[in-house]
């Protein structure tokens, strides 16, 4: 028999909130595995923990800034990339990161998140991808894949979907890349590796959400949809972001391509160190 261990400490307690729990998310979501790996990252970075910002807006996803044990800002749906510039802008010491869903960054925050992209703003995103909008019920988004349901769209979305790396490549940001809820490890060092890589970074992680997604689209639980990542995802190792490669179809055998797309070193934005022109 395998000795049996208690302990009444976990190494990431001191980041969480447990006033707060429980928590909301349902069984088999993906969330929480991303915020383990961000939770982890800020363990490893050395930064001090005082220093560490999370902004959210609203979602299943946006719930990670009432969770986490840091200096939080759980801002209005969308926002939650300006209020981010505003803190780094304000206090350029903070290693502000903004954790939110894939509707609240890239539908009523699409704007937001081109022109930080464009602007390249030092804020670090992490954007947790379920391919819809969980919170309220499973309706479509902007990167739900073409064909498949939701409870807006019961014979399929008609609508292609936002290749997101590809699309914050054209706009700009310094380094991007995609994971998903199997690569726990690649999601935590990608994170830490954001803390150093000036500029607007972007990291997309696909998740399970089984009861908004999943339950439109034949997918059991989020075990199920994590069987889906592991036999589809293909490492992409040239770092190229094209359009028709990294577009997610679920519907087909097509592979799903993960890992670093983009990592340049644009010069970050930073009003205050411009010369006023003559
Ligand atoms: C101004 C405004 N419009 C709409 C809503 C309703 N609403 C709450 S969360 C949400 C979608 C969130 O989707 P996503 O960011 O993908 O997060 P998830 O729940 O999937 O993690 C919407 C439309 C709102 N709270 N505020
Ligand atoms: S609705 Fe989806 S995203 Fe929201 S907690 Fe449930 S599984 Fe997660
Ligand atoms: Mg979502």
């Amino acid at each position: 028999m395998p000795p049996t261990i208690h302990t009444d400490h976990h190494p990431l307690d001191p980041l969480i909130r447990a006033d707060r729990l429980p928590h909301i998310w349902c069984p088999g979501c993906g969330i929480g595995i991303i915020m383990r790996c961000y939770a982890q990252a800020i363990i490893e970075s050395g930064i001090p923990i005082e220093k560490h910002v999370v902004v959210s807006g609203i979602g299943c996803s946006g719930r990670v800034a009432g969770y986490m044990n840091i200096d939080s800002y759980h801002t209005t749906h969308g926002r939650g990339i300006p209020f981010a510039l505003g803190l780094k802008l304000a206090n350029p010491e903070l290693m502000v990161t903004v954790f939110s869903g894939d509707g609240d960054l890239a539908a009523i925050g699409g704007n937001h998140l081109i022109h930080a992209a464009r602007r390249n703003v030092d804020v670090k995103v992490i954007c947790v991808n379920n391919f819809n909008y969980g919170m309220t019920g499973g309706q479509v988004g902007p990167t739900t894949p073409y064909g498949a349901r939701g409870t807006t769209a019961p014979y399929g979305n008609p609508e292609l979907p936002f290749n997101l790396p590809y699309l914050l490549a054209a706009a700009g940001a310094n380094y991007i890349s995609r994971w998903t809820t199997i690569h726990v490890r690649q999601t935590k060092e990608d994170i830490l590796h954001t803390f150093t890589h000036p500029g607007f970074t972007f990291i997309e992680v696909l998740a399970p959400c089984p009861i908004g997604f999943g339950k439109s689209n034949n997918i059991a639980d989020g075990l199920e949809e994590m069987e889906l990542y592991r036999e589809r995802c293909v490492l992409l190792r040239d770092g190229d972001v094209r359009a028709e490669e990294l577009g997610i179809d679920l519907r087909e055998d097509k592979p799903i391509y993960v890992g670093n797309f983009v990592d340049r070193e644009r010069t970050p934005y930073a009003p205050v160190q411009m010369e006023a022109v003559k």
